[in-house]
């Protein structure tokens, strides 16, 4: 009896055990099969006329991975180039990591000064569980962004596996640059016609110039102004 027992215990343990190993394996297996299938409706978004001509966009990009981010900020600036907006009224900065894009977008959104933003990163799966924090910590982050705000937020972060997966994604006819600087006019446009306010103003060259730089007290005396600086904040 106690034999059979030992016999059967190991088999019990890998039954109650296995719908959770398998299920996991599972997920996996398909997770990378509707991937590929993804890959071709990903490039099928199409895009009516869009005239950018009036709006301004926001173009906040990483450092990481620095050769792949460039050329899907070329993509995204090819884009908007071809949807008439104007040089001018682009603004470019550059932050170190994904990990930076939703603060900095959320700066750059408070300060009023583009109707839309695209932000461009490449997040590449190392060994350890960066990959998987940082991801999600940056969709929901720019998500959140984006309601708060309500400043379209274009979430221009590639999540790969390798690098053939960023090539395939940043380059040549498949740049998905491209579509997210045409994703960015359109949400612009349809942001200031939801909300019936005019394009944003004023002009961008470099982050003090969006206004937190800018005390309220700017107009006052020097007097004032001293006052003010010497009494920050809520102190
Ligand atoms: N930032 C990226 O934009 N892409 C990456 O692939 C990336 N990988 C990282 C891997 C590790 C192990 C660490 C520590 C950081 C990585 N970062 C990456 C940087 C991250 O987004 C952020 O800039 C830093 O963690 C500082 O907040």
């Amino acid at each position: 009896m106690l034999l059979s027992i030992q016999k059967i215990l190991p088999l019990l343990i890998a039954a109650v055990f296995a719908p959770s190993i398998n299920s996991f394996r599972a997920t996996h297996t398909s997770s990378s099969t509707r991937f590929s299938r993804l890959k071709a409706a990903e490039s099928e978004v199409t895009f009516g006329e869009l005239d950018g001509s009036d709006i301004r966009i926001g173009i906040i990009r990483t450092r990481w991975n620095d050769e792949h981010v460039t050329n899907l900020v070329d993509g995204c600036l090819k884009a908007l180039k071809e949807c008439n907006v104007k040089e001018e009224n682009i603004f470019e900065t550059s932050i170190p990591g994904a990990y930076e894009l939703p603060l900095s977008a959320r700066f750059l959104a408070l300060s009023g000064t583009v109707d839309a933003i695209v932000t461009a990163g490449v997040l590449i799966k190392g060994e350890t569980m960066h990959f998987e924090y940082i991801s999600d910590a940056v969709s929901s982050g720019l998500m959140s962004v984006q309601l708060q705000t309500q400043c379209p937020i274009v979430y221009g972060v590639l999540n790969c596996a390798n690098e053939e997966q960023v090539k395939a994604r940043s380059s040549g006819d498949s740049n998905h640059g491209e579509d997210w600087g045409r994703t960015a006019v359109e949400m612009a446009l349809l942001r200031n016609e939801a909300l019936n306010i005019k394009a944003a103003e004023g002009t961008a060259n470099k982050l003090m110039d969006l206004g937190f730089s800018k005390s309220p007290t700017d107009s006052k005396s020097p007097t004032e102004k001293k006052e003010k600086t010497a009494s920050p904040g809520f102190f």
